[in-house]
């Protein structure tokens, strides 16, 4: 009787010490677990979604990362002492069994409440000081997407074609790439590289600065977060192309700029370089040589204009004609995905109802008449252009074309390009561009205004159809 009275005494009086040493234990878990979770370094997310060479802000995933680890660390650590205090029990006394026994039971239901309290308090805090970097984290990105989308940002790689958003970023100081160089867990307005250099990291800030190659073939990229247009231009072999593209750009700088009170800018010395020697080559009566397949770099100018929400890229793609005889090299052609315009250049010389009347020409002979068949090159463009940006074969493309009869000068005394076509039997060409797209224009010129070598040209009807592709592309540019 008193061994078990003297039993159930020691066993309370175990309890009342282990409440105490339960408490006591239970109070440091939630700190430990911090210990063992907060450190420096980078998040889970940043190292699994990002992975960019820059230093990480601790209020953007980390503190929420580090606040579940807390939690399950202190979760860990209770557990811990609960069998630390088991192994005690091992040939203990009444005594210590009721000692035990509580300080465990408190541990279990304290150490739960204390840690779900300190959680929740713990909770507040990083979320008080992290709601105003979210705000302006999500004021930063929507401003940054409004402006891309309503001035029309975008990127191209002129080599490799592929769009994309924004270009990879090289750090001015380490030479580093940064794949997203835009607000995020890196910072907002700006960032700090691993190198230390501090970097602008969105548009406003002054991103578009820094060197910038392409995400794909790494080629350096300076089109400065830009609004691009991208015309290429279509036609046969000997169409007169390429004629067209120089004096094309020889008209928009010099009259068409003027006309409008636009500026031009060239994109770096070598693209100003290029696009000065071709106009030298116009004004000195140099045919131009025959473009080759590799050509497909676009020549590009900054359009600039007080009227415009944003500087303009225009990118003209000079194809050679042999890419057009077969379907699969149009399909292969990517910036059809993404082109703005199309100039499609007919050279009348190649249709048979006009080589019939002209044949004897001297003119005729000297101009190169493309050997090309305009229908069927018409025909494949169209087909593989569908193919390209996957529309079916009833719904009308989009895109605005200037349909350009050259070489007028051989062919004098046409007024009406729709009813000189018309009267040469190619009515059914009229039809094509008809069923196919919905905004298309005709126009005649003549790229060079000779044929023969050395004289300086004087094209004629350049100008409009340029002003209009461009009017069409960008109500900007009307
Ligand atoms: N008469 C005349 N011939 C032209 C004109 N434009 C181009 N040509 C002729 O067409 C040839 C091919 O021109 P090019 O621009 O190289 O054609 P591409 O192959 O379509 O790029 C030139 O060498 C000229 O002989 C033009 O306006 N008038
Ligand atoms: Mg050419
Ligand atoms: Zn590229
Ligand atoms: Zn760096």
């Amino acid at each position: 009787m008193f061994i078990v009275l003297g039993s159930i005494i020691a066993i309370i009086a175990g309890a009342v010490i282990g409440i105490g040493e339960g408490f006591f234990k239970t109070v440091d878990s939630y700190f430990r677990g911090l210990r063992y979770s907060i450190h420096k370094g980078n998040s889970l997310k940043t190292k699994r979604e990002f992975y960019e060479p820059a230093k990480e802000k601790y209020f953007f995933y980390k503190q929420y990362e580090d606040l579940n680890n807390t939690y399950k660390s202190a979760t860990s650590v209770n557990k811990g002492k609960i069998l630390v205090l088991k192994q005690q029990l091992i040939n203990g006394s009444y005594f210590t069994f009721g000692r035990i026994k509580t300080a465990q039971f408190i541990i279990y239901i304290m150490g739960n409440i204390l840690n779900a309290i300190c959680f929740f308090i713990h909770f507040l805090i990083i979320t008080i000081i992290s709601i105003p970097i979210y705000i302006v984290y999500f004021i930063v990105i929507a401003m940054e997407k409004i402006k891309f989308t309503r001035e029309r940002i975008a990127g191209r790689c002129p080599y490799c074609h592929i769009k994309f958003d924004i270009p990879y970023y090289i750090c001015p100081s380490c030479e580093k790439v940064h794949k997203r160089l835009e607000a995020g867990p890196y910072g907002i307005m700006k960032r700090t590289c691993e190198c230390g250099e501090v970097i602008p990291s969105t548009n406003f800030a002054g991103r578009a600065k820094l060197r910038a190659v392409c995400p794909r073939c790494s080629k350096s990229i300076e089109s400065k977060e830009t609004s691009p247009i991208c015309i290429p231009i279509i036609g046969g072999v000997s169409a007169g192309k390429t004629s067209f593209m120089y004096s094309a750009l020889n008209t928009l700088i010099n009259d068409l700029a003027k006309a409008k009170k636009w500026n031009i800018r060239f994109l770096n010395e070598k693209e100003e370089l290029k696009i000065r020697e071709c106009l030298d080559t116009l004004n000195k009566g140099i045919l131009p040589r025959k473009t080759i397949k590799q050509d497909t770099v676009p020549y590009s100018v900054f359009i600039n204009s007080d009227k415009f929400r944003s500087e303009k890229l225009l990118y003209m793609y000079d194809i050679a004609g042999e890419y057009f005889d077969i379907r699969a090299s149009i399909r292969r052609h990517n910036y059809y995905k993404y082109t703005d315009g199309l100039i499609f250049i007919i050279d009348p010389l190649s249709i048979e109802g006009v080589v019939k009347s002209i044949s004897e020409n001297q003119e005729f002979i000297k101009s190169s008449p493309s050997n090309t068949n305009v229908n069927d090159l018409l025909d494949r463009f169209i087909l593989g252009l569908r193919e390209v940006r996957e529309m079916k074969l009833n719904k009308l493309i989009d895109i605005p074309v200037a349909v350009i009869v050259n070489k007028m000068d051989v062919l004098e005394g046409q007024e009406n390009i729709i009813e000189f076509l018309k009267d040469s039997g190619e009515e059914k060409l009229i039809r094509k561009f008809e069923h196919n797209f919905s905004n298309y224009q005709f126009f005649s010129c003549s790229a060079l205004g000779h044929s023969s070598v050395g004289e300086t040209y004087k094209s004629q009807g350049i100008f409009e159809p340029v002003e209009w592709i461009l009017g069409q592309i960008n109500q900007d540019m009307k």
